[in-house]
């Protein structure tokens, strides 16, 4: 398995999220992946390297997954932060006023000027600190992601884009949970885009994917599954219910399969079972799995229990849907387990395929 890794991911390191009414340290740090890339290193998957996309190629596949006035925000949105106050530049742009969009009337169609309400207007939580670094790594991740699809529609069985910040809450034009650019929807719409006329994404992280789901909600060519710990209680906590089927176009090709906090690798196992039998009624000729970790029994924000050794295993089942896949790196806060978390996954899945 090739894995694509973005060298520009340290450029991305915020301070502090809003929790509770308090800034607390990120949990979303550049050692996580630092901990994938030495485990990668001790047991070796196949070649590790940088994306090397065409420019073009990159921003047409971001402007088919997110709006252009969105990218355009995102490109600009740290000098606009510093341009609003010098002294900004010592610190992160967190958002801190909402438009609620679909309620109360506000409306987004006319941007207002001042930073901090335009930072509201593209974002749905203040947990996503914005830096001075954010656009350069978000959008080596997404080349990332971009050159995994690409290895795999030339005919790789498997590629891996090995990037922060994640990137599978990220929406057409919002981002929130540490996400900016979203990485897996990149994957599949380029492999939409090498001629497959249908992508399966099988997310596989702790919390539901809103971001990928919102983005091909109405598209029948992407089928979008989920599991995840149930919204009711756990973050995003407004998206992921089991009645979200898609719309329009994209009708029956959404799947949530919200499970309860305390679940464990059994009836994990079982949703896994069930996305992967909906991927195959799908028809899927190629499979996006955002990865994330933090299903592990040790993450400090996540609720399920799922040991090390169960990652072996999920890489098996995954491998066993005998598609071509590319996956997207996630989640995951154990910073010490994530590695091995997401190599024995992937080991899994290699030694299966
Ligand atoms: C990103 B990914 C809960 C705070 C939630 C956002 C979590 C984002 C997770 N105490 N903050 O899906 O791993
Ligand atoms: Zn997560």
């Amino acid at each position: 398995m090739k894995t694509f890794y973005n060298p520009d991911h340290t450029r991305h390191a915020g301070r502090q999220e809003m929790f509770r009414g308090r800034l607390v340290d990120c949990h979303e740090v550049p050692a996580r992946l630092d901990f994938v890339m030495s485990e990668l290193q001790r047991r070796p998957l196949g070649s590790v390297q940088t994306p090397d996309v065409a420019e073009a190629a990159l921003d047409a596949t971001l402007a088919q997954v997110h709006s252009a006035r969105y990218l355009d925000f995102l490109r600009g949105a740290w000098d606009e932060w510093v341009a609003m106050d010098p002294d900004n530049a010592q610190r992160d742009a967190l958002p801190s006023v909402w438009p609620l969009p679909n309620r109360h009337g506000f409306r987004t169609d006319v941007l207002p000027q001042n930073f901090a309400a335009r930072l509201g207007a593209f974002s749905f939580d203040s947990g996503c600190p914005l830096t001075a670094g954010t656009w350069v790594a978000a959008r080596g991740g997404a080349a990332c992601a971009l050159a995994a699809a690409q290895a795999v529609a030339a005919g790789e069985r498997s590629a891996f884009a090995l990037t922060r910040p994640p990137g599978h809450h990220a929406g057409p034009d919002f981002l929130g949970g540490y996400c900016f650019l979203n990485n897996a929807a990149v994957a599949a719409q380029a492999l939409i885009n090498s001629g497959r006329s249908r992508v399966a994404v099988l997310d596989v992280d702790y919390h539901h994917g809103n971001g990928t789901q919102t983005i091909f909600y109405e598209r029948p060519d992407v089928l979008t599954v989920s599991i995840h710990g149930d919204p009711r209680t756990e973050y995003p906590f407004f998206l992921g219910h089991a009645d979200e089927l898609g719309a329009g176009a994209g009708e029956g090709f959404n799947l949530n399969l919200p499970l309860p906090r305390g679940t464990g690798f059994a009836a994990w196992r079982g949703a896994l079972d069930q996305g992967l039998q909906a991927a195959k009624d799908f028809g899927a000729q190629a499979l996006v799995v955002p990865m994330g970790l933090d299903t592990f029994e040790g993450d400090p924000i996540s609720g399920f229990t799922l040991q090390s050794p169960d990652y072996l295993v999920i890489g098996r089942a995954l491998a066993g849907a005998g598609l071509p896949t590319v996956f997207t790196f996630e989640g995951g806060y154990a910073v010490d387990a994530v590695g091995v978390n997401a190599v024995n996954l992937l080991e899994g899945f290699e030694r299966a395929a």
